[in-house]
């Protein structure tokens, strides 16, 4: 039977544990598993292949997601390398221009040197992903909302873009989470995810994952997983284990609380512009209304006069709003992407794609929305 997302947030690939009845799948702190005779096991040898914690998350998430395979990984950083590894020398990639720093990071100064070439271009217009598309393109990797710009990218027509080619469309769902967007459904072949972020939910694991629907890109990926070895722990399965269980929840108020931080922010004449997806006047609202159930919690802002001294007040002076890198925790965050986030993409570059210095982030959590405006309001002035 299918169920609704919330029935399936709190049900998702969870069983009662087949030794005990507990409820709440256990964390099988165990690196191996008896075998009653060479090969003779309950489906369980080693626990970088297969741990039964692992395997309720990624079952969990795959059903989130609307797909058949969930895979996790040690961080979301590793979910990206594993999914680089499906390409050869030669090979190109269609990129968003806006997105994680750690993700270009990778794609420049560890892939690149591997003989694979990028392209980096702004998404939120298709028809520069159509232009950017060479014969040797195997994959189009989309963020979407990107990171930190809030860009919304139309994942049907990259779907469209990717089918056309014949090459894989991957799409970072990390600042959505499946409680406001399944890519798959949109023609994906493939959801990453920062599980660190919205689906642990409360800041405290570090944790990444890939869901497919194809069965022969599963077994790809799986093995690369195997082979490479950057698994997560039990532990920290359990912890995004019980961060989804509330995702539903979470999601509707970092939502409504993420929708109240950008329209008070709007009012605020020392502010110069505010990226949220939500706002009518956001340039590709139309699409976000499109693909996505809600808006999010992450809201960027700039302040007029480009003074870097006014951002970095701003940035110092919030007290529930805390400074520090990574979002989507209940609890409200502050984030300068040109020092922090998205330090280690060239200054040249940030600029050419619109990411100003004084560009300030905020990861709105879940606390009362009056409370986080006071915040801003004394912070910002
Ligand atoms: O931090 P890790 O779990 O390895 O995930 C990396 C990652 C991938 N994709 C997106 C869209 C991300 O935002 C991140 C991590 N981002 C932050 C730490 C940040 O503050 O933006």
């Amino acid at each position: 039977m299918s169920h609704r997302f919330g029935t399936k947030a709190v049900h998702a690939g969870v069983e009662p544990d087949p030794t005990t009845g507990a409820i709440m799948t256990p964390i099988y702190q165990t690196s191996t598993y008896v075998q009653a005779a060479p090969g003779d096991h309950k489906g369980y040898e080693y626990s970088r292949t297969h741990n039964p914690t692992r395997t309720a998350l990624q079952k969990a998430l795959a059903t989130l997601e609307n797909g058949k395979h969930g895979l996790c990984f040690a961080t979301g950083m590793a979910s990206i390398d594993t999914l680089a590894k499906l390409l050869q020398p030669g090979d190109h990639v269609v990129s968003t221009n806006d997105l994680y720093g750690g993700t270009y990071r990778l794609f420049t100064k560890i892939y690149e040197g591997f003989g694979i070439r990028f392209s980096f271009v702004d998404m939120s217009d298709p028809a520069n992903v159509a232009a950017a598309i060479t014969p040797q393109t195997k994959l189009i990797w989309a963020e979407t909302p990107t990171n930190p710009l809030l860009k919304v990218i139309d994942i049907a027509a990259l779907a469209v873009l990717a089918r056309k080619q014949g090459c894989w469309l991957a799409v970072d769902n990390t600042f959505a989470s499946p409680a406001l967007q399944t890519p798959l459904d949109l023609g994906a072949d493939i959801v990453m995810h920062s599980a660190t972020k919205y689906l642990g939910g409360h800041s405290d694991v570090v944790l990444g994952a890939l869901v497919v629907k194809d069965d022969a890109l599963h077994e790809r990926l799986a093995f690369l997983q195997n082979s490479s070895g950057a698994t997560p722990g039990p532990m920290d399965c359990f912890l995004v284990l019980r961060g989804i269980k509330t995702l539903h929840l979470r999601m509707e108020r970092h939502c409504t609380n993420g929708k109240a931080i950008a329209e008070y922010l709007l009012t605020n004449p020392k502010v110069e512009r505010v990226y949220w997806p939500g706002l009518p006047t956001h340039p590709n609202h139309e699409v976000a209304k499109r693909q996505m159930r809600g808006f999010g919690g992450m809201v960027s802002f700039t302040l007029k006069g480009d003074q870097m001294a006014d951002a970095t007040r701003v940035l110092s002076n919030t007290k529930l709003f805390a400074l520090a890198e990574s979002l989507g925790g209940v609890e409200s965050l502050i984030g300068h992407p040109a020092s922090m986030t998205h330090a280690s993409i060239p200054r040249e570059e940030r600029l050419k794609n619109g990411l100003a210095d004084t560009l300030i982030r905020l990861s709105v959590g879940t606390e009362d929305p009056e409370d986080l405006i006071e915040d801003l309001r004394m912070a910002i002035g």
